[in-house]
């Protein structure tokens, strides 16, 4: 089906009010296809999100939506209960006409509609580290918010994401099958990943040893997942909760840093401008620790640096598992679109690494000042 024909069901298939008059393709995110469609309420503009759900990612759509449903209820509750604005603060399905809060297509492709955050901007890189403090306190407040949503009513929408003792057996998988046959090309980058197994294993055995707390978290906490208020650049709204997942704090805080405090974009072609912006680093966590630093244990506060560069080495470790399967997984726009990916990835955790100890200093000091 064409794009016009998926918008058409939609269409049918939502009772949206006022006049339809256009749409935009938003192309942020690697897994799912974005839409906003657009309204003329009596002269007034309004606008909804479309989105196709990539079920070769996400395998069990209908139990996702029931928790984006049940976690976005209760972030609503709450917002409430701060005297907030929930059309605004939180994301919320929309039910189509039969009662659903998603539209399956005549194709059989899944689909859900959600309200679209107005006066809002989000990026795919920052700058300011205000901002990226801001971007931080929303995180951490994400989290205190969903402190008391029951975590095994969840359904686990991908099993073992943040697994990394099993992403590394799944990257060795993906060496041995070589089914691009590009194997031979990144000989430099395997070696990067054989030589960080320890790494890889460290958090699951922390968890094992029942030594870090299994909390509600989002799991994808990209900066461009986050919407910031045109006016106060406040974070505002936190995106993409299809990951909404029990987690670790130490997750949300590595994918934030990984995806904000870099000195280049994620498919930067000169892998040697990304490095760890240390301002950036610090403005994080102090954001984060301001909402977050109560709640978190000593254990969980001295693995935040290290967070930082596994979330980073899983993520180049992902993107060079989709080069070597062929590119099946996150979209790309050229053939070596995911190798580019995992070349920043690994120049920023050698660059992080190089830092370890400065940053662990930084973190300490904040962590002392925030936790009580
Ligand atoms: C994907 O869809 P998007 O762009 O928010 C991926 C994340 C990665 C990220 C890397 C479900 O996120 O895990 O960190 O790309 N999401 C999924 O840019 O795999
Ligand atoms: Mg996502």
């Amino acid at each position: 089906m064409t794009n016009e024909q998926y918008i058409e069901e939609i269409l049918s298939s939502y009772d949206f009010e006022g006049t339809y008059t256009g749409y935009r393709h938003i192309t942020a995110g690697h897994i799912n296809t974005t839409f906003a469609l657009q309204f003329d309420i009596c002269g007034k503009n309004k606008q909804f999100i479309a989105q196709k759900i990539n079920t070769n990612v996400f395998k069990t759509p209908v139990e996702l939506m029931e928790n984006m449903v049940n976690v976005t209820n209760h972030l609503a509750k709450k917002i409430e209960e701060a005297g907030g604005n929930t059309e605004r603060e939180t994301l919320h399905a929309v039910f189509a006409k039969d009662g659903k809060p998603y539209h399956i297509m005549a194709d059989g492709s899944f689909w859900r509609c959600v309200n679209f955050i107005t006066d809002a901007y989000s990026c795919d890189t920052i700058e300011n580290p205000t901002v990226f403090y801001n971007a931080g306190a929303a995180f951490g407040d994400f989290m205190s918010k969903l402190a008391d949503f029951p975590g095994e009513s969840l359904h686990e929408t991908i099993p073992d994401f943040h697994n990394t003792k099993q992403r590394f057996q799944n990257f060795l998988i993906a060496l041995e099958n070589n089914k691009s046959g590009r194997k031979d090309n990144v000989k430099e980058e395997i070696d990067f990943v054989l030589q960080r197994k320890e790494d890889s294993e460290k958090l699951v055995n922390l968890i094992a040893e029942g030594k870090l707390p299994i909390r509600v978290t989002h799991n994808d906490t990209k900066i461009n997942n986050i919407m910031f208020d045109n006016q106060s650049n406040l974070g505002l709204c936190i995106l993409d909760l299809d990951t909404v997942m029990p987690g670790l704090s130490l997750y949300d805080f590595g994918d934030a840093i990984r995806s904000g405090a870099g000195t280049a974009a994620e498919d930067e072609k000169d892998a040697s401008k990304m490095k760890l912006n240390i301002e950036l680093y610090k403005a994080y966590t102090e954001g984060y620790l301001s909402t977050a630093g109560k709640s978190l244990t000593p254990t969980e506060a001295e693995n935040l640096a290290f967070s930082a560069k596994l979330l980073t080495f899983e993520c180049g470790m992902r993107f060079l598992t989709d080069y070597l399967d062929g590119d099946t997984y996150f979209h790309t726009d050229y053939p070596e679109h995911n190798l580019v990916r995992t070349r920043t990835q690994f120049a920023l955790v050698a660059d992080i690494e190089k830092h370890m100890d400065e940053l662990n200093e930084i973190t300490a000091e904040l962590y002392g000042r925030y936790s009580n």
